[in-house]
């Protein structure tokens, strides 16, 4: 039997907050809507999926190891650390790992100091500004492109 793949789904700070205020930002989804989201994309795509969410840099870059030799692809919301962290950035390019990043907002259209992250240096694509159907939309792309990769 072929193993389905395995997609981690990382979440960064704050971001359990996701429902409870700025509404008119982030929507009305929380992160257990999120999650739930996830968990339905990845049952249509046959794949699992593995879904988090610290507050905590430190913690974060240790999930991001914890990838290598176990999942197939991230999909990550690194949330403000996107927007500081070389220490996450370093992590994602160690790990070798096709990444997405997503963002909920389109932080493009947001003050200056959110439209540069550090993390796109290590993404395959950048999702932003399409609300929390950006998830769904990171894990069709990644399932696609572990596919191709397997089919090689
Ligand atoms: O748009 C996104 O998904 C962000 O990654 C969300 C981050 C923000 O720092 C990025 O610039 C863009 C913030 C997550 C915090 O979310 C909250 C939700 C509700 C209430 C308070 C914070």
């Amino acid at each position: 039997m072929i193993k389905r793949p395995l997609i981690v789904v990382l979440n960064g700070p704050n971001l359990n907050m996701l429902g409870m205020r700025q509404p008119e930002v982030y929507g009305r989804a929380t992160l257990d809507d999120v999650e739930q989201i996830c968990i339905q994309a990845a049952e249509r795509l046959d794949v699992g999926i593995d879904f988090r969410q610290t507050n905590g840099e430190g913690e974060l870059v240790s999930w991001v190891h914890e990838c290598r030799n176990r999942a197939q692809g991230i999909v990550i919301n690194p949330a403000a650390y996107g927007h500081t962290s070389i220490a996450l950035l370093d992590a994602l390019l160690a790990v070798e790992l096709p990444v997405i990043e997503v963002h909920i907002s389109n932080i493009h259209r947001r003050e200056d100091f959110r439209h540069h992250t550090y993390c796109s240096r290590a993404a395959a694509g950048v999702i932003c500004g399409l609300g929390v159907r950006g998830y769904a939309l990171a894990l069709q792309a990644m399932t696609d492109m572990i596919l191709d990769e397997n089919d090689r």
